[in-house]
C-alpha cells in the first residue's frame, strides 16, 4: 500500500494517468491510497473438486493471488442446503481445503478458511434477508434446478444466494472469480449491496464477477447439455481431482460424443466432442484450432486416449501435493490462521452494517 497523493507531486499528469490506467485492473485508489483489489470466492464441500471447478474457478483463484488480496472459503453452510452426511461433510471440508493448496493456492498470499468458523456470515445473511424479496429469489435458476420435482423445497436452498451475497460483501470484495453458472447470483449480490447502500448509507463495496472467457462451463461427460456437477449421481459424469488414472480413463472413454468421427469444435451440433476439446485445450495449453489440426483424420478413440494421458499427468502433480498436505497439522494451522484473518475483516463490515441499520452496539 502506498500514498498515491504523494506520487502526484513527482509525476507529470500524462504519466500519472497512464500509470493509473495500467494499475486499475488489479489496484484501486481508496482515500488517496493505492491498494490492491480484493477477491473472494468459495467452493462447497459437497464432494471432491472436479475438473469443472478446477478449470472454471480454481485456476483463476491461483492466478489472482499474484495480483490481488484474495480470500478463498470452503462454504460448508451452503453445502447443508441439501442433505449431507456429517462424517462426509467433515472429510470433504478438509479435502477441499487441501485441494485448494494442492492446486496452487499459497496461504502466504491467500487467506483460506472455512465459512462456518466465521459466524459473521450467517449474521449478515439475516440482515440482508430482511432486505430482499421472495420474487427475486424465485427467479434464481439454481434454485429452480435444485428444487425441481420436490413438493416443498428446503428454505436454505431458497435463501442460498443471500448467504452467498453475505460472504462476498463481508470482505469488501471487488472481484468474484466463479464459473458462469454463478452469474445470476453475482447480479443479485450487486442488487442487494446497492439497495442496502441506498437505504442505509454507504456500507458495502459493489463487487464484480470474473468469469473465464473460455471454459467457464465444463459440461457433464455423460450428458454434455448439463454442467459437470459434484453432486451428480453418475460417477462417470465427472472427473474428480482425486480420481485414479483408471477412473479417468473409464470416464473419458465412455464420454458421450456423436455418431460422426470428425474432431471439430461445434457446441451446437457436437456438444460432447466440443466439451472434450475444451478440457484438452485447457489442460494442454494448445488452442482448439491446433487440436483440430492435430487430430484431423484420427478417430475419437485416439483423441480420447491422448486426452486421458494429458489429464492424468496434470492430476498426478495435484494428487502428490494433496497427499502431503491432507494429513498434516499444517492444514489445520492454515485454517485457524485463515479464520482469524477473515474474522477481523468480516466483523468490521458486520459492525458497519449493524450501525447503519440502527442497532445498539455495546
Ligand atoms: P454442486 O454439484 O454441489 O452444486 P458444483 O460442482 O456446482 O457443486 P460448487 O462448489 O457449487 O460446485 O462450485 C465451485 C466453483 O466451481 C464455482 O465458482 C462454480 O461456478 C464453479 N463450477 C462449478 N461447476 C462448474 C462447471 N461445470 N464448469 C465450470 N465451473 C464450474
Ligand atoms: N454458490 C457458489 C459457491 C459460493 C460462492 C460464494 C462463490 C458460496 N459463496 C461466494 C463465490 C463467492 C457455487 O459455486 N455454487
Amino acid at each position: 500500500m502506498f500514498d498515491f497523493s504523494r506520487l502526484n507531486k513527482g509525476l507529470e499528469k500524462r504519466c500519472l494517468d497512464k500509470l493509473k490506467r495500467f494499475l486499475y485492473d488489479e489496484w484501486m485508489i481508496n482515500g488517496g491510497v493505492l491498494m490492491m483489489k480484493r477477491a473472494f470466492s468459495g467452493v462447497q464441500p459437497t464432494g471432491n473438486i472436479h475438473i469443472g471447478n478446477y478449470l472454471g474457478a480454481l485456476r483463476q483463484f491461483v492466478e489472482l493471488q499474484e495480483t490481488m488480496d484474495c480470500f478463498y472459503c470452503i462454504v460448508d453452510l451452503h453445502s447443508i442446503t441439501v442433505p449431507q452426511d456429517p462424517k462426509e461433510l467433515y472429510e470433504h471440508s478438509l479435502d477441499v481445503a487441501a485441494l485448494y493448496i494442492a492446486t496452487g493456492l499459497d496461504p502466504k498470499k491467500s487467506t483460506i478458511f472455512i465459512q462456518s468458523t466465521v459466524p459473521a456470515h450467517a449474521e449478515l445473511a439475516w440482515l440482508l434477508q430482511c432486505n430482499s424479496y421472495t420474487g427475486e429469489l424465485s427467479r434464481m435458476t439454481q434454485f429452480k434446478d435444485k428444487s425441481r420435482n420436490q413438493e416443498s423445497a428446503p428454505t436454505g436452498l431458497f435463501t442460498y444466494p443471500i448467504l452467498m451475497a453475505a460472504d462476498i460483501l463481508l470482505y469488501d470484495a471487488n472481484v468474484v472469480p466463479v464459473g458462469n453458472d454463478q452469474k445470476q447470483h453475482i447480479e443479485l449480490t450487486r442488487d442487494l449491496a446497492i439497495r442496502f447502500n441506498n437505504k442505509f448509507g454507504e456500507t458495502f463495496v459493489v463487487p464484480e464477477g470474473k468469469f473465464n472467457t473460455f471454459g467457464a462451463r465444463i459440461m457433464a461427460l455423460d450428458d454434455p447439455t448439463k454442467k459437470m456437477s459434484k453432486s451428480a449421481e453418475n460417477p462417470f459424469s465427472l472427473i474428480s481431482l482425486l480420481d485414479t488414472p483408471q477412473k479417468v480413463k473409464k470416464s473419458i472413454m465412455r464420454a458421450t460424443t456423436d455418431s460422426e468421427s470428425e474432431i471439430r469444435y461445434d457446441e451446437e451440433n457436437k456438444p460432447g466432442i466440443s466439451n472434450l476439446l475444451t478440457i484438452y485445450s485447457l489442460f494442454s495449453g494448445l488452442s482448439i484450432s491446433d487440436l483440430e489440426k492435430k487430430y484431423e483424420g484420427c478417430g475419437y478413440g485416439t483423441f480420447k486416449k491422448d486426452l486421458v494421458e494429458i489429464i492424468n499427468e496434470s492430476l498426478k502433480d495435484i494428487q502428490d501435493r494433496y497427499q502431503e498436505i491432507r494429513k498434516s497439522d499444517e492444514l489445520i494451522q492454515i485454517l485457524k490462521e485463515g479464520k482469524e484473518k477473515a474474522s477481523e475483516i468480516a466483523n468490521q463490515t458486520l459492525i458497519r452494517a449493524k450501525k447503519n441499520l440502527g442497532f445498539v452496539l455495546l
